[in-house]
């Protein structure tokens, strides 16, 4: 595992994050404020949403050098391979299966209300039609504009259609620092301003052409990215759409894979704790973590490391308990189609969201902290009450579920799925309620309750 992060240190480059700079003038605080609010409104209600990794690593993903899959998206740092050699996998490129309404329905009924698609990955490839680029899409046999594609599937089915960019690029030849592995290609003549200005031409692209709820920016952590690039690139971005909502690795200020942002005016409108999910939170501060379903991040044939349902559907619970969303991982095969394996763990999920999702969209933090049977959601209901959902991953053997530190009184109590009532009663350990002797759903059962709010 050490040697796995120092070969990702390697590979990445990382430098540390600068030190802090000077605060704004409290107005124009409370402004971007409000502002910040008023847009990340439906991503809070939101809760759960899909990753989607996709690029010309899916064909080393299926086969490499005679070998089933290789490793991730971020093959061509991990492998070393020249320039000259990665390039020719734009010949290949040929996703003849590819069908962006399966895709976007597959989301929609696992119960995810967003899909942030890699415009671009390190590797420097855009699935767009990029006119400042030819490294992209339409130099491929399919040709066919996969953004438009994924963006107009998902307007169709009422999900937020998003953009990750990784300002880290392997292709550009202005981008720098050049990789020391990288012998055929000089850094001679490479201007980083030069490239800047393509990283916003591009942007500028994928804003006014395809309108991304969120732009997931990635690959800040080189040296070359400075703090005063990431305030610019903030501005410019939200210079060409006011409601768009930027994640915190647009800038300096994230703290390592944790994903906080560091205080001290850093930018970003989200933290990104990425394959974790913070032991108690955020708090404070809107927050989303990215995981896997298996290992990697793109497509690998060779990566069986897959987490089980009952795990995934329990995290995405664990991170809505906690305040954040969660979105999960999907690396779509070189033809296009989603892995078998993501297909049935998505389904599995959809069937457990069609009869809980109230438990997990537009709900918010817990406020009886983890209690040892599960986890707590809840919801503002308006006029002095509130709704808890208690998700019981261990159900009771006696048939008394004991709930601890309970504020406001309780109203009603009833299972979600069902909708049966169920009685309880105060004692000095809490509230106690009777359930039933078997639990409804063995990955989550939920139990919601009606409480008054205790006056303030
Ligand atoms: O797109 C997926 C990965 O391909 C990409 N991010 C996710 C969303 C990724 N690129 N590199 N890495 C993940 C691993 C990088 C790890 C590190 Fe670091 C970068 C180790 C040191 C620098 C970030 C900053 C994590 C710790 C500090």
């Amino acid at each position: 595992m050490r040697t796995l992060f120092a070969l990702l240190l390697v590979i990445t480059g990382f430098v540390t994050a600068p030190s802090s700079f000077g605060a704004e003038g409290s107005r124009s605080k409370d402004k971007a404020l409000v502002d910040h609010e008023a847009r990340m409104a439906w991503w809070r209600e939101a809760r759960f949403g899909m990753f989607v990794h996709w690029g010309l690593y899916a064909i080393p993903g299926e086969e490499w050098k005679g070998n089933p899959g290789h490793i991730d998206a971020m093959i061509r740092g991990f492998a070393q391979i020249p320039l000259e050699e990665y390039d020719k996998y734009t010949n290949r490129f040929n996703p003849v299966k590819f069908n962006a309404d399966t895709w976007a329905g597959l989301a929609r009924r696992a119960g995810m209300k967003y899909l942030v698609i890699t415009s671009k990955h390190h590797e420097g490839f855009a699935l767009w039609d990029s006119k400042v680029s030819d490294f992209d899409v339409m130099a491929t046999p399919f040709k066919r504009d996969i953004l438009k594609e994924v963006s107009k599937a998902c307007r169709k089915q009422d999900i937020r259609f998003c953009t990750y960019y990784s300002i880290l690029d392997w292709h550009h030849p202005d981008y720098l620092p050049r990789r020391d592995w990288e012998t055929s290609r000089s850094a001679e003549g490479a201007d980083f301003n030069r490239y800047r200005a393509f990283l916003k031409n591009q942007l500028k692209e994928i804003v006014t052409g395809y309108n991304p709820g969120v732009l997931w920016f990635d690959g800040e952590w080189e040296q070359t990215w400075t703090h005063e690039m990431g305030s610019d690139l903030y501005d410019y971005v939200r210079g060409l759409n006011k409601q768009i909502i930027i994640n915190n690795r647009v800038d300096k200020g994230r703290r390592d894979s944790a994903g906080q942002t560091l205080p001290g005016g850093y930018r970003g409108d989200f933290g990104t704790p990425e394959q974790e999910i913070p032991d108690q939170g955020l708090p404070g501060v809107d927050w989303e973590s990215c995981m896997t379903m298996n290992c990697c991040w793109g497509w690998n044939a060779r990566d069986n490391s897959w987490k089980s349902t009952e795990d995934l559907i329990r995290k995405l619970i664990d991170v809505v308990s906690k305040g954040g969303n969660l979105l999960l991982n999907v690396g779509p095969r070189a033809d296009g189609t989603f892995p078998d394996q993501a297909v049935e763990r998505l389904e599995g999920i959809g069937r457990w969201m069609g009869r809980n999702s109230e438990a997990i969209h537009g709900t918010q933090a817990s406020p009886i902290g983890k209690p040892a049977w599960g986890r707590c959601t809840q919801k503002q209901l308006g006029r002095g009450k509130s709704r808890l959902y208690l998700h019981v991953f261990d159900w009771p053997k006696d048939g008394t579920l004991v709930v601890s530190g309970v504020a406001g009184k309780p109203l009603k109590a009833v299972m979600l799925d069902g909708g049966e009532s169920l009685t309880f009663a105060q004692n000095a350990n809490g509230l106690n309620l009777k359930v039933p002797a078997q639990p409804k759903n063995s990955i989550a059962t939920v139990i919601a309750i009606d409480l008054a709010n205790p006056k303030q």
